[in-house]
């Protein structure tokens, strides 16, 4: 059994689980500890006892241990991209690209420490010199998804341990392994005891503790739009400082002179790769009306030759869904769908391979509208709707009509239309002629409306949120 790592420590759990691998439901990757409120309460107080020493330690320490880290990874990303790919379900090269993408963004960090910087000016009073400085956060609380099992993590971790941060981190329950591997990289890496901390296990008593404790700072946290509002209920009522980052329902909108081909390719990859499992998947296709026709056939003969199968069988295109329930919510939003009159052009077939796995073809819902629930609320599998569009002017009004605004994409050859729509349209991230999902490690990630609260992640942005700013006056 693969334990927790509390204090500079491995230790059980007061129980374990099994990791199950989703392409082959009988290949048991692992078991994992679990941890209970106490142990979590330990966790964090070690967290809380290194933190004076590791908040004012040397920076170049801090930037060697997070280097060696991004090395190990890098050493290693075809081994653990495996192991991600054979736990998670996504195809090995997404695998092997996740765990290089965790790498950089550890080395980015240890480059970005020492680069660290106040500012110094002159008071607005004779004689007085105003200094802003920035300081560590303190104990943070880093609460990640299944679908990224290690490049979620490395975003939150890399940036909290730079900036002298002590870190409880507790994985998705569904992808220990992965989490379990990054911890055990980070315990050798030269780190003190308790900056560090891996708690696996339920949300409800693990996370629920970490939410709940007067000893956690900050708590970042990326999931469901749902859970987001359980982390803000428990956690902000006592100011703790949060970064939620949670769901989209990104509009990739098809303009009359794009690039078919272009087009039907960011879908493809936008909307299905990562079996669609992505905050920032095209989960809605919003098309005009004269090439609506032509690109959603192009695009459903394209799906239907897409290779379905075990996540790490060479030329797999699409893995199989996470697990049990989430299939079940799937397949749940086909029937939705369906009932609501859109028309299911492809695939949502429950499909059989070698091994028992949850496979489901990928999807395409015609004609829906930007009212049905499929067009409203986040699915997170490979189900994408098709929605028509009078003209680009109809199409932004439909992209901006939702509750989320974390990704979205436009297709077109119009220099126009692509700069009024980066203008205009309310999201976090958007892209031109590429797919609204596969983002870049060193440039700040995130959304606005419900799909995103508190400060970016990633690249130079993330330092918002793990420091804390200091004025100080000095009278010489
Ligand atoms: C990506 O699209 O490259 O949970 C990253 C998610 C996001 C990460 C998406 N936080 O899907």
């Amino acid at each position: 059994m693969k334990q927790n790592y509390i204090n500079g420590q491995w230790q059980d759990g007061g129980s374990s689980k099994p990791d199950i691998n989703p392409s082959n439901t009988a290949d048991i990757v692992g078991h994992y500890a679990q941890a209970d409120a106490a142990q979590t309460a330990l966790a964090i107080a070690a967290a809380r006892a290194a933190f004076p020493a590791w908040a004012t330690g040397s920076v170049q320490a801090r930037a060697d241990a997070l280097d060696r880290i991004g090395s190990e990874l890098m050493a290693r990303k075809d081994e653990l991209g495996s192991l991600l790919s054979r736990e998670e379900g996504k195809t090995l090269p997404e695998g092997i690209g996740e765990v290089a993408r965790a790498a950089y963004i550890f080395k980015f960090f240890a480059a970005e420490v020492v680069r660290l910087r106040g500012e110094r000016l002159a008071s607005v009073r004779p004689g007085i010199e105003v200094e802003i400085s920035r300081e560590p956060v303190g104990v943070v609380g880093i609460i990640t998804p299944w679908n990224f099992p290690i490049a979620v993590p490395a975003w939150k971790i890399a940036p909290a341990l730079a900036y002298g941060n002590c870190v409880v981190f507790k994985p998705a329950d569904l992808v220990p392994a992965s989490a379990w591997a990054l911890a055990e990289i980070i315990s050798r890496a030269g780190i003190p005891a308790g900056v560090f901390n891996l708690v696996m296990g339920r949300g409800s008593e693990v996370g629920q503790t970490i939410l709940d404790s007067p000893q956690v700072d900050a708590i970042s946290f990326t999931g469901s739009v749902a859970t987001g509002r359980r982390v803000m209920a428990s956690a902000g009522p006592r100011f703790a400082k949060l970064q939620l980052e949670m769901g989209g329902k990104n509009p990739l909108v098809v303009l009359n002179d794009a690039d078919l081909a272009v087009a039907v390719e960011c879908a493809v990859q936008g909307s299905y790769y990562a079996t669609g499992q992505r905050c920032t998947a095209s989960s809605r296709l919003i098309v005009e009306k004269d090439i609506y026709p032509r690109f959603i056939k192009l695009l459903a003969d394209r799906l239907a030759v897409l290779k379905v199968d075990d996540a790490l069988k060479p030329g797999t295109e699409i893995g199989p869904v996470v697990d049990q329930s989430q299939l079940d919510q799937d397949r749940s939003y086909l029937e939705i769908g369906r009932n609501e009159g859109a028309r299911l052009m492809c695939g949502g077939e429950r499909v059989k391979r070698e091994h028992d796995g949850f496979y489901l073809t990928p999807a395409l819902f015609a004609d829906a509208d930007n009212d049905m629930r499929i067009a409203r609320e986040e699915i997170f599998g490979p189900i994408a709707c098709a929605i028509p569009a009078d003209n680009y002017e109809h199409a932004l009004t439909l992209a901006n009509d939702t509750e989320f605004g974390l990704s979205s994409g436009i297709c077109t050859t119009s220099l126009k239309h692509a700069s009024h729509f980066k203008r205009h349209i309310q999201t976090g991230m958007t892209m031109v002629n590429l797919p609204t999902a596969g983002v870049d490690y060193h440039v700040p990630f995130g959304g606005r409306k419900s799909s995103s609260y508190g400060s970016r992640e990633q690249g130079s942005y993330a330092v918002e949120f793990f420091t804390v700013v200091k004025t100080a006056y000095v009278l010489p």
